[in-house]
């Protein structure tokens, strides 16, 4: 599993505080920590709070490589925030583009400029598209199939390499009034996904989105992993943190073959990704 640790997102307190005061110890504690924890890649959301979204994203990418040269992941919507991040990291060490559309209605090429901008950054760059267009988040199977088919299709038109490309198939909170059907929905969005190209995209989610808002959080987001693992899922965006969570990677690499059988397994797993 290529694990993108969320913890540093301007959508948590304690971040969006540092954020203000410029505190470099709390974000480099959480570089540090989620990197040893298994973080293959360390995602980085100014959130919504900030005024200055570019400025903000460099001083986070900046305050990340004074102490770790783990891949960074840049999450954003807007091309220009990925760019302003860009100009200040260290690609070579890997870095995801996280995330664009396929289209918006305010910047139809918005995934054009992902993919140039990566291509820019060297060949480590990878993207996160979202299968979202300018009519917004599907709410059903075929639809999301459809984008994720778009995407891929104009990822190779472009010469940009499908392992190069994540589809991301947008998870939303199952607590929300009649989203209930949306796992089941991603799950067979996922199986078809798969089969797009060969070799096949890479598929992530936001797996903390699931349960936002829900009792028995972390109940929720493991069983909703192995489901989706057993799909072809083999990247997710997740909190590292989560022992149980971290478990059920471990166990799900070793049940789909990706990982030797040894009573010690979990032992084995975490000490191999620690970073
Ligand atoms: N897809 C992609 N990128 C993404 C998402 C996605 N990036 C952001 C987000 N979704 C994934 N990251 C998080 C981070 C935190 C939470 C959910 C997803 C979360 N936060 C707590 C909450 O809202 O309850 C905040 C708690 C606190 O403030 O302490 O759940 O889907 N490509």
């Amino acid at each position: 599993m290529i694990l993108i640790a969320e913890r540093i997102n301007g959508m948590f307190l304690d971040v969006k505080q540092a954020i203000a005061d410029k505190n470099k110890k709390v974000i480099q504690d959480l570089a540090k920590n989620q990197t040893e924890a298994g973080a293959s890649y360390l995602d980085v959301n100014v959130g919504t709070a900030a005024a200055d979204q570019e400025g903000t994203i460099q001083w986070l990418v900046e305050t990340i490589q004074e102490t770790c040269s783990t891949p960074l992941c840049l999450d954003s919507q807007k091309p220009d925030v990925i760019a302003a991040g860009l100009k200040v990291i260290n690609a070579e060490n890997g870095v995801l583009l996280n995330s664009t559309p396929l289209n918006k209605k305010s910047d139809e090429e918005v995934f054009d400029k992902y993919v140039e901008m990566a291509n820019q950054a060297g060949p480590k760059a990878n993207i996160i598209a979202l299968t979202m267009d300018k009519n917004g988040v599907p709410q059903d199977t075929d639809t999301r199939v459809a984008i994720a088919a778009e995407i891929v299709s104009k990822a190779m038109e472009k010469g940009f390499d499908t392992q190069r490309l994540f589809i991301d198939t947008i998870v939303l909170p199952v607590k929300v009034p009649n989203a209930q059907s949306q796992p089941g929905n991603i799950l067979a969005a996922m199986d078809q996904i798969k089969y797009l190209s060969d070799p096949p995209p890479h598929m992530t989610i936001g797996l903390s989105n699931l349960s936002q808002g829900a009792s028995e959080r972390s109940l929720i987001n493991r069983v909703f992993l192995a489901m989706a693992i057993s799909r072809g899922l083999d990247s997710a965006i997740a909190d590292v943190f989560d022992q149980a969570l971290m478990n059920v990677v471990a166990t799900s690499d070793l049940l789909m073959d990706k990982q030797i059988y040894s009573d010690s397994f979990l032992k084995v797993y975490s000490s191999a990704n620690k970073g």
